[in-house]
């Protein structure tokens, strides 16, 4: 049996793998497959860091980054800091597909959205309400300085936010792995044609505005049907900083494995941030695949997804951090 097509992608999001196998199944391309796949976890709010109502910024709100990439073409739609709007990677695909652009931001990308025919709705839940109140309580402080108005743009409201002026100062990041798992995935089809996707809503009280790595290409995903593809997942403004999926399918394209082109990429990010958070995929044209990712005390196992025709349907697989 051939090892072709085949779907990968991190995290143990099972159904995201599924719904791009079932989408290959019928007879969708690379990139439909890739783009369902995503937006399954967007619809599911994968582990909270996917999708509408997770991981709100110090404003309070959610918003979205995702990206697409087709590999024989070489072209990409992104979006980022999308208010709004669930389903980003459509929103990126759209972006791709209907412009000549390949990135949209803000609140731009919303009415770009809006006038794709996206629905324009609330994107917060209870539940981001609550993490947010949980964490305002925590993090806002009296302003005792009368001489400093309070900050209009944060709701901390007469009270100073002291907790991105920390992180900001921490030079290794906050970065907390328990609540951050973008998806990103990367499907080959059975002729080597090569998609990837991302899709997630960030960095938890982020400071509104930030942009991580998961919708940049090169940084978040990467596709070339030369090579094959890679994702990433982890601190994005660290990560974003060594094109690790970029640096990995270019790795490939010279002959390395795809586990090897994931390590030597975390390990490139691994000189300077030692103790930094984070994992990658990777899977070349002919269906070889790998993993890997940055050992921390609490992260030393990363859990990612494949289907091809001998699973026929998703596999767990682990892979030990080192
Ligand atoms: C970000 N890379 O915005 C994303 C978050 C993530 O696993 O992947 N968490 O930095």
């Amino acid at each position: 049996k051939s090892a072709l097509p085949l779907v990968i992608n991190t995290w143990n999001f099972e159904n995201a793998t599924n719904a791009a196998w079932n989408t290959l199944q019928t007879g969708g391309s690379v990139l439909d497959a890739v783009e369902k796949g995503c937006a399954q976890c967007e619809v599911e709010q994968c582990d909270g860091s996917v999708g509408f109502g997770g991981s709100p910024d110090e404003s309070g709100e959610t918003t979205l980054d995702a990206m697409i990439m087709n590999g024989e073409t070489m072209e990409v739609g992104a979006v980022a800091n999308l208010h709004r709007v669930k389903n980003a990677v459509g929103v990126a695909r759209a972006v791709m597909e209907y412009t000549e652009h390949t990135f949209i931001v803000g609140e731009s990308a919303s009415i770009f959205a809006q006038n794709m025919g996206f629905k324009s709705e609330e994107l917060s839940t209870d539940k981001s309400k609550a993490i947010f109140s949980q964490w305002m309580q925590q993090n806002c402080q009296p302003n005792y300085r009368k001489s400093v108005s309070p900050d209009p743009s944060t709701s901390c409201g007469p009270y100073k936010l002291k907790a991105n002026l920390w992180r900001k100062k921490n030079p290794k990041g906050s970065f907390d792995p328990s609540s951050h798992d973008t998806i990103g995935m990367v499907v080959i089809g059975k002729n080597g044609q090569v998609a990837a996707a991302t899709s997630t809503n960030g960095a938890s009280h982020k400071i509104p505005g930030r942009v991580g790595d998961s919708p940049v290409a090169g940084a978040g995903a990467y596709a070339d049907s030369t090579a094959g593809g890679a994702a990433a997942t982890g601190d994005g403004d660290i990560m974003m900083r060594f094109l690790p999926s970029f640096l990995a399918v270019d790795l490939m394209r010279n002959g390395a494995l795809p586990s090897v082109a994931c390590e030597t990429a975390i390990s490139r990010i691994k000189q300077h941030y030692p103790d930094f958070f984070g994992a990658m995929i990777c899977a070349n044209t002919t269906g070889g695949y790998g993993a890997a990712c940055n050992k921390r005390p609490e992260f030393s196992q990363f859990s990612f997804m494949v289907a091809n025709p001998q699973t026929n349907q998703s596999m767990l697989q682990k892979v030990d951090c080192f």
